[in-house]
């Protein structure tokens, strides 16, 4: 109920944002980071980056201050079954026109190195995602085991 409560505030903020008749744009759905330990030094936050718009954009980064350093990341196969993870070509997550970009576990995310906070449940972690049409635009994310 929370949960279709926040997703109403959203639908209303982004018909308040949209009244002009203007691009919908991007679309930050379920934002979350996995429960670590304190001493574990890094973590990782996903999300569904959904482009409602008519043209193409990107995300060019994310920061937060639960982090002293931040990258995209995507997972890869190293081989012999091996999964390893490396800063995505570019540095950048496209999102096209009409189309989605999902983070999730064993694929793209973004990268929490340094913490400086602990990955408790419940926890929020406020993160500005840096967008190349879009600009800048201010998610919670919130921690929880899965
Ligand atoms: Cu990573």
């Amino acid at each position: 109920m929370k949960k279709a409560l926040f997703l109403l505030a959203l639908l209303l903020l982004t018909a308040v944002a949209c009244s002009g008749g203007e691009d919908e744009g991007i679309t930050v759905t379920d934002p979350w980071g996995r429960t670590s330990p304190a001493a574990a030094e890094n973590g990782a936050f996903y999300m569904m980056l959904t482009n409602n718009g008519s043209s193409d954009d990107t995300l060019l980064s994310a920061s937060t201050d639960a982090c002293g350093m931040v990258e995209l990341h995507e997972m890869y196969d190293k081989g012999d079954g091996v999964m390893g993870m490396r800063p995505v070509e570019g540095g950048n997550i496209p999102v096209p026109a009409g189309g989605s970009a999902e983070l999730k576990p064993g694929g793209l995310h973004v990268m929490c190195m340094m913490k400086q906070v602990d990955f408790e449940a419940g926890t929020e972690v406020p993160i500005t995602l840096t967008f190349e049409n879009a600009g800048d635009m201010e998610v919670t994310a919130v921690i929880r085991d899965n």
